[in-house]
């Protein structure tokens, strides 16, 4: 896919961030590596992208993925939406979480979008999302970084709500990434992490302090890329939509090791990854600047 122009062909909502991060929304990022920030998005961008997100489930893309068992209820994902659709686009590069980046990484000079996915599970997606970090995916070194999930629909226990693992992103562990499914072409690329095997989260779950991160359209959730984090399936009878997008500060570089997203072409086929050096800041096409 060839490189985008930063123009933008449709009408979008204008409305921003409906108020700033608080004190304690930040306090709380900083001290578990995630927090739930309620009602921000306007409801005008909210019906907008959950239309978007729906445009793109509907698409099927073979570049999409389905990460369900044979036979079961969708678990739909697609990375880089904003490649192709201009309403992410939009949502990445002049939406409400510009603010929400800056807020929370206040002492970068600059802020770059780095990449989107979406995560859809249909009614009935037993498949959880397995425990992980986001780091060890991508071709990033640094701690100006932020993952930032964004419902359309309402988030309950049941529909898989994602659970973090408070205070797990300043444990100085990065873990070996797992493949959301299991298939030769992900178990390869990951299997030449320089990272540590991840210990059984699941078998433990006991043991640890979580943040079960129950939302509404609206909210927002507000991740570290290596706090540990995974979801339970949808047992509901509605949808569970959510879009992520991730932005780097001008501290964050360009670290290109061989398990990176980009050579899990299952994942990232559709897109070519950028000639950056090692090191390198992450100014190019592709990590469009979000600001100044
Ligand atoms: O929506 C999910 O279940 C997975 C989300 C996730 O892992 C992420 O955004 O990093």
């Amino acid at each position: 896919m060839s490189i985008p122009i930063m123009t933008i062909d449709i009408d979008y909502p204008k409305e921003g961030l409906l108020r700033p991060i608080s004190d304690g929304e930040r306090a709380a990022y900083e001290r578990d590596g995630a927090a739930i920030v309620k009602g921000v998005i306007p409801e005008e961008w909210v019906h907008f992208m959950r239309a978007a997100v729906t445009r793109i489930v509907e698409r099927a893309d073979p570049s999409a993925q389905n990460y369900a068992n044979e036979g079961d209820p969708q678990f739909f994902s697609q990375t880089f939406p904003w490649m192709f659709d201009d309403a992410f686009k939009a949502w990445a590069i002049r939406g409400p979480l510009i603010d929400v980046s800056r807020q929370v990484m206040a002492d970068a000079n600059t802020i770059t979008f780095f990449y989107d996915q979406i995560f859809s599970k249909a009614p009935g997606a037993t498949k959880r999302t397995p425990w992980h970090q986001d780091l060890p995916f991508l071709p990033i070194s640094g701690d100006q970084l932020v993952r930032i999930w964004v419902p359309f629909d309402r988030v309950t226990a049941d529909s898989g709500a994602i659970h973090y693992l408070r205070g797990s992103h300043r444990w100085g562990v990065i873990y070996h990434p797992v493949g959301f499914k299991k298939t030769p072409m992900v178990t390869d690329t990951y299997v030449n992490s320089p990272y540590e095997n991840m210990p059984d989260f699941e078998a433990d779950y006991g043991s640890y302090e979580w943040l079960v991160a129950e939302a509404e359209p609206g909210d927002l959730l507000l991740h570290h890329p290596l706090t540990v984090h995974g979801s339970p399936g949808n047992t509901t009878g509605g949808y569970r939509r959510a879009v992520a997008s991730f932005y780097a500060g001008d501290q964050a570089v360009w670290n290109p090791h061989p398990a990176n997203m980009f050579n899990n072409k299952s994942l990232t086929g559709h897109v070519t990854a950028p000639d950056l050096k090692p090191g390198a800041a992450l100014e190019c096409d592709m990590f469009p600047r979000a600001w100044p």
